[in-house]
């Protein structure tokens, strides 16, 4: 009998998302179980493993994921951490499948580790994105300190006005973050609410600022939401450096010098 672990495509994936776990936690983004991932893995499956046996029984899913029936992702487990997440993802997460109806899930591979609290509010984004076309593989959440740090000041609770000040910190920030960041009003982490504010902010960003708990991110690749999130962390770290510096409020980039990267790099 064939392992899940034999298909070597997926091991690439689980490895690149180890890979990414290890930088949550060395970045101090992942405090205890904080943060969570989840990446459709759909396609780096045979028919026969995305037809594995379920492990347990199916549960329920808080609406209808029409989009993602019979898809399969892999998603860390409830409670875990990232840190290990990176050593041992099989051992810390599991590949779970929606259902054809897409109205609940089985856990499928490898052992029965229980996925993340989050887990249907990142299935409702996943379901959004590809009932909009969206080529949409992951779901990352993590928690930032410095970017968490200006979700507890109001005047930068302003999707406007904080993509603004993050852009204009550094060129690569408005090249890589193109669409901006939205912003959630305060949510109890893992609810439902949550997800919907989410979801309406991803109608027009690809990364969102959940206010006084954390980040967002969704996008094809893991190393590229990664990357998107420690672009922004390092323009926030840039703003206080400057701050600090002087006592004043830094100046940044011109509006005129962030329009010219527009045509430069074919925002
Ligand atoms: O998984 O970060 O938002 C723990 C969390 C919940
Ligand atoms: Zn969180």
């Amino acid at each position: 009998m064939k392992q899940i672990r034999d298909n070597e495509a997926l091991m690439a994936e689980i490895g690149r998302i180890a890979e990414v776990a290890g930088y949550l936690w060395t970045k101090g983004w992942a405090e205890r179980n904080g943060g969570n991932i989840s990446v459709n893995v759909t396609s780096l499956l045979s028919d026969e493993e995305r037809s594995l046996p379920a492990l347990t029984p199916a549960k329920p899913l808080p609406e209808r994921m029409t989009a993602l029936s019979g898809h399969v992702f892999y998603v860390t487990g409830t409670g875990k951490r990232m840190r290990y997440v990176a050593q041992a993802p099989f051992e810390n997460g599991a590949l779970i499948r929606v259902s054809a109806d897409g109205s609940s899930y089985e856990l499928i591979a490898e052992q029965p580790i229980l996925p993340t609290s989050e887990l249907p509010s990142h299935l409702m984004m996943h379901n959004y994105l590809r009932a909009q076309g969206r080529d949409n593989r992951v779901v990352l959440h993590t928690h930032p300190t410095d970017l968490i740090g200006m979700t507890h000041c109001r005047r930068f609770l302003d999707s406007d006005v904080l993509t603004h000040l993050l852009w204009s910190m550094i060129p690569e920030c408005r090249i890589i973050v193109p669409k901006g960041i939205g912003i959630v009003p305060y949510e109890i982490p893992g609810t439902v609410e949550l997800a919907h504010a989410t979801i309406r902010q991803l109608e027009r960003h690809d990364v969102v600022f959940w206010e006084k708990h954390g980040i967002l991110a969704v996008g094809e690749d893991i190393i590229e939401c990664f990357d998107a999130i420690d672009t922004l962390s390092k323009s926030a770290q840039i703003y206080f450096s400057a701050r600090l510096a002087s006592g004043e409020e830094p100046e940044g980039m011109t509006q005129q010098q962030l329009n010219d990267l527009v045509p430069a790099f074919g925002l």
